[in-house]
């Protein structure tokens, strides 16, 4: 399943779920050499980890099989999720070249046969010098087809996406859509494209597309009787955009989305929605089970909403990385703030020099945005978690980046985790500051008095007027590790540290939002230096361990979270 809903009713797609040949070549083997034998068969989505093989393989996979085109005519494919580089070959021919585990793309073949093709995806997970982003880090980046993959017969002119930004003035809703059109043909095309939103037929207009060329048609429509979409009353509507040659009735193409009524935004030091003031009250979350790796099945997405849920919590912070669709679909449905990340965790600045950090996050920014736009549930984009913005050359990055983020979606604001206590320098050019604490944990304060510390620090460094979220906090707890001196690492001192910043965070209006560090235990890259030789290679900061059981910290977040309004 890709979506959580039916994505197109006259496009012809087939998801590549099931299983796949797979093989392994060493990393230095030759780009061109493809593997002659594939002993293995994995299923995709999945990660090779959870074969008793590869528990630890870093290197090269290859996966492969057969798609089966009923006509002769384009196709095209679409990877939600391949980890953390991707090659794709169709019949032999290198069609695409993907990096970063966390994003989609998607190839076209202008003009397939009819019959039977191969398919081969060379899946590669180590840490070389082509990687800035996927490092030795506090999680594991695993190897695989790891999100969704799907197959698809197109029209030689097809609707490429469709983003709508909905608005609200003068007492009534709208929606500003804009359509990308895509001709892959050797003819100029005339297209009427039509939609149909909340029972609302609509014309958005007709475009000539040249010959192998794209266009964007944009079109805003009041919608007057739609509900709003909020935490409470999770209202969403199908938007269904279809394409015609010119004068034809039947319809060639479709693309089926599903937005939100609801508009977000900063003011005041607060965040509101829909003019209301909102709190969030959050866990940072990895996709991430010992069973199957980041590869996670919606019943287990759906199972982690519903504990999340249960503890009274309101937001989700997609720590380190974009997030598969169906996560995000769910939190659309459930009502679930959202706050997603572009895809780097603590870099230094040194890491940050590298050649293709610049661009390999411009891409991830590019693709995050492109594709999770119309998710009402996101309300913050975030990018650069806990990298080196207390310094100029960083400042650089951050601001780049920022507005990038901006010149894609001036829509939703924008933020960064720092841990940059009195030492920050890119406050200003976010809409949100938000700090990493460890109250308690990496340091001994009292959590209140450190908030408030950092606030009046804020507002001085750029921070006034802005809101202020408590972006990370926590303690390790290692399940089942109870001890009456309630010492370090016990669940009863996660519990007590969790508990107390909660006390003190929840009571300070000025905090707009909260995200504990974490919601699951997840396995990290192992190595040396302090942080890779993590016990039990895991990040032990989850609220409930990897399988999901809670700790004794679950009670005290619920009873947090559910008495605070
Ligand atoms: C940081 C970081 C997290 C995690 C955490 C910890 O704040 O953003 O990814 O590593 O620290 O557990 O120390």
């Amino acid at each position: 399943m890709i979506r959580l809903f039916q994505t197109h009713r006259i496009r012809r797609i087939d998801e590549l779920e099931g299983m796949w040949d797979f093989t392994t070549t060493s990393e230095d083997a030759e780009d061109s050499i493809f593997p002659t034998t594939y002993d293995f068969s994995l299923p995709v989505p999945g990660c090779w980890e959870t074969h008793p093989r590869f528990q630890t393989f870093r290197g090269q996979g290859w996966y492969r099989r057969k798609v089966t085109v009923s006509r002769s005519g384009p196709i095209r494919f679409e990877f939600h999720g391949v980890s953390h580089t991707a090659d794709v070959y169709f019949d032999g021919r290198l069609v695409a070249h993907h990096y970063n585990a966390y994003t989609p793309f998607s190839i076209v073949i202008p003009a397939a046969s009819e019959g039977m093709h191969e398919l081969v995806v060379r899946v590669d997970n180590s840490f070389s010098e082509a990687s800035a982003l996927h490092v030795p880090n506090d999680y594991y980046t695993y190897g695989g087809i790891i999100r969704p993959a799907v197959f698809e017969e197109i029209a030689e002119v097809f609707v490429e996406r469709v983003h709508v930004t909905p608005m609200y003035e003068n007492g009534t809703w709208s929606g500003a859509i804009n359509v990308l059109v895509r001709n892959v043909s050797s003819t100029k095309r005339v297209i009427e494209i039509k939609g149909r939103l909340a029972d609302v037929d609509y014309v958005i207009g007709t475009v000539e597309v040249e010959v192998e060329s794209s266009i964007e048609i944009s079109q805003t429509l009041a919608f007057p009787g739609v509900t709003p979409w909020s935490h409470e009353s999770p209202r969403l509507y199908l938007l269904e955009t279809r394409l015609y040659d010119q004068g034809i009735a039947e319809p060639i193409d479709d693309l089926i989305e599903r937005v939100g009524f609801r508009v977000i935004r900063t003011d005041g030091g607060q965040i509101r929605l829909n003019g209301q003031e909102i709190k969030l009250k959050g866990v940072c979350r990895h996709e991430d089970h010992p069973l199957v790796g980041a590869a996670l099945p919606l019943q287990l997405m759906v199972a982690d909403v519903d504990l999340i849920e249960d503890m009274g919590a309101n937001a989700i912070r997609t720590t380190h990385y974009p997030y598969d669709q169906r996560f995000l679909d769910l939190c659309d449905e459930r009502g679930i703030y959202v706050w997603e990340e572009n895809h780097a965790r603590g870099l230094s600045l040194e890491q940050m020099r590298h050649p293709l950090f610049a661009q390999q996050c411009e891409d991830c920014n590019r693709e995050m945005v492109d594709n999770h736009y119309n998710h009402p549930s996101i309300i913050i984009w975030g990018i650069l978690n806990e990298c080196s913005s207390d310094t100029e050359e960083g400042r650089v990055h951050f601001d780049r980046q920022l507005r990038q983020l901006r010149g894609l979606d001036t829509s939703r604001p924008s933020s960064y985790a720092s841990h940059h206590h009195f030492s920050d320098i890119c406050l200003d050019l976010a809409d949100i500051i938000s700090f990493n604490v460890y109250p308690g944990w990496y340091i001994d304060e009292e959590p209140g008095h450190l908030g408030d510390r950092l606030k009046q620090w804020a507002d001085q460094a750029g921070g006034t007027d802005k809101p202020f979220i408590m972006s990370e906090f926590g303690a390790d707890g290692y399940y089942g590790f109870r001890a009456p001196p309630r010492v370090k690492g016990t669940e009863e001192r996660q519990a007590d540290i969790v508990g107390k910043a909660l006390e003190h965070f929840l009571e300070r209006p000025y905090i707009s939002g909260m995200f504990i560090w974490q919601f699951c235990d997840c396995r990290v890259t192992e190595g040396t230096g302090w942080l890779l030789t993590r016990a039990m290679t895991q990040n032990s900061k989850g609220i409930v361990d990897a399988y999901r059981r809670p700790k004794l910290t679950y009670e005290t977040v619920r009873d947090y979270y559910r008495k605070d309004g």
